[in-house]
């Protein structure tokens, strides 16, 4: 006797795709991460053309393995203030993915610091670290610390206390990390000191370490470089360049700066800044010497906008809102995830945007991302735009291994060559699965491919 199941009414008339299942027990598995759910979220939902043309990536269960880290590290950091207190933090290293090459992937030190936000940060590195062409793999780490208002000696301490854990993890050929958000210069210098202390080695483990110590030229400089370098290969798709475009800018640290930078020599025009305090409009452009300031600001006194601002000539600063609200021709986000939501879209899309180019990780919400490929602007992932940042790291690598540095005409015309490769890749994966001109798309299915193939090829690992 058969017995015939009946439908219930809210029973989906489709079965679910690879993707969808896989996400569906992210959803599960992960419900108090929301961050991570979100970067799942938009990978997985770009990648059906490739995962239905190509089964074999299902047959090896190459999802369910890409959506859970190879090994999560948690450890407790304890450390004293300049008055002798003890404060404990928590110390995290995600080592996500090696099918391609060592772990590698920065630090953040921000006490928004957790595993969901490290966990997605991990997984863009994934794919990020892919479409760079060099061979490494994807990590992140960091702490929930807040070296902001710290003492040096504070840093320092807290930084060695991490590395008396962090070191039994990594190593040049295993995990390679570097800087993120408030980890910069100073804290790699503490960081690369105490490593060397225990294992009496010197080697690369580190990268974005001083010049004097095997440090790499141009890479300060090179995730602002690289994003703009991106935004003016996507714009050259329309026979279009960056001179004499207005933009917007969010974030004042590293990439930001950098970004500013570069804008300003190849004659464009940056407007604005922000951090915590709130943003500043700079009506007739940044010059150079301002965003000198801005960086003796931000790296040197670790001062904020709002202070900086008062009484300076055409800079006008603004507590509440965001940089978004300015009309511009280009928008790079970068400061920090989720700082441009649907209705920030919307008025920089009514504001006549044409490239949105991040330089963050993941700045933009999932509505935002949607409204921005509905509307064909040149929109680049951050996994993609601010790939240069990682890909002059493995250049630091490279010359680490060799013992050799190169000038600085040399790193960059390498990154401005990587950037070319991860926009051409971008676009023609896209293309290649019907969906010219979407770089969320294009770079997600370039990114994944080689993973993916690395995974099948090396088995159930
Ligand atoms: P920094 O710490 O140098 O700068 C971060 C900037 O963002 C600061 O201006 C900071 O303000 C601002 N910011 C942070 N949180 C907030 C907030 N809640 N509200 C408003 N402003 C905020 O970091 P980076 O420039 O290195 O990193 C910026 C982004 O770029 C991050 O998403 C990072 O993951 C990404 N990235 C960085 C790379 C690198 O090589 N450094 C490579 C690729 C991506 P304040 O000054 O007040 O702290
Ligand atoms: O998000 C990133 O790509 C970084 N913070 C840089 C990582 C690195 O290893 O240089």
């Amino acid at each position: 006797m058969r017995f015939r199941r009946s439908r219930k009414p809210n029973q989906r008339s489709h079965p679910m795709t690879y993707a969808q299942k896989v996400l569906a027990d992210v959803k599960a598995k992960n419900p108090n991460e929301p961050e991570f759910i979100q970067a799942v979220t938009e990978v997985l939902g770009t990648l059906e053309p490739v995962l239905k043309a190509r089964k074999k990536y299902e047959d090896a269960g190459v999802l369910e393995r890409l959506v859970e880290p190879e090994r999560v590290i948690m450890f407790r950091v304890p450390w004293t203030d300049d008055a002798g207190k003890l404060h404990v933090n928590r110390g995290y290293r995600v080592q996500y993915n090696s099918a391609i090459g060592p772990y590698k992937g920065g630090l953040r030190f921000d006490s928004t610091v957790n595993l969901s936000v490290l966990k997605f940060l991990g997984f863009e590195q994934v794919f990020k670290n892919s479409l760079t062409t060099l061979p490494m793999g994807g990590g992140k780490g960091g702490s929930d610390f807040n070296p902001k208002g710290r003492s040096d000696a504070e840093v320092m301490r807290f930084c060695q206390s991490f590395m008396t854990e962090l070191y039994r993890h990594i190593g040049p050929d295993t995990d390679v990390p570097a800087g993120d958000m408030n980890v910069g210069g100073r804290e790699i210098g503490y960081l690369f000191g105490q490593y060397k202390r225990i294992v009496n080695e010197f080697t690369g483990v580190l990268t974005g370490k001083g010049l004097s110590f095997g440090g790499s030229l141009i890479r300060p400089e090179a995730t602002g470089y690289g994003d703009v370098y991106f935004a003016a290969n996507m714009l050259a798709t329309k026979g279009d360049t960056l001179e004499g475009k207005v933009c917007s800018i969010s974030g004042s640290g590293n990439v930001a700066q950098y970004a500013a930078q570069k804008l300003v020599q190849l004659g464009a025009k940056p407007v604005t800044f922000s951090d915590r305090s709130g943003w500043i409009f700079v009506k007739d452009g940044m010059s150079q010497d301002f965003i000198d300031e801005v960086k003796e600001l931000k790296q040197v006194k670790r001062g904020e906008l709002s202070e900086f601002a008062k009484g300076k000539k055409g800079v006008e600063f603004h507590k509440d809102g965001r940089p978004w609200a300015v009309p511009v021709d280009c928008a790079f986000p970068c400061a920090r995830q989720n700082e441009l939501d649907g209705k920030d879209a919307d008025t920089l899309l009514k504001n006549g945007v044409k490239v949105v180019g991040e330089g963050a990780n993941m700045p933009s919400t999932l509505e935002a991302v949607d409204k921005f490929v509905k509307a064909k602007i040149l929109y680049s992932p951050g996994k993609a735009s601010n790939a240069g940042g990682v890909a002059t790291s493995g250049l630091e690598m490279s010359q680490n291994s060799e013992r050799l540095s190169w000038s600085a005409a040399e790193v960059d015309e390498k990154l401005k060559g990587i950037m070319k490769a991860i926009h051409d890749n971008a676009y023609e994966a896209a293309k290649a699965f019907g969906k010219k001109g979407n770089y969320v798309a294009g770079a997600n299915i370039a990114g994944f491919v080689k993973v993916a193939d690395a995974m099948v090829a090396q088995g159930y690992v």
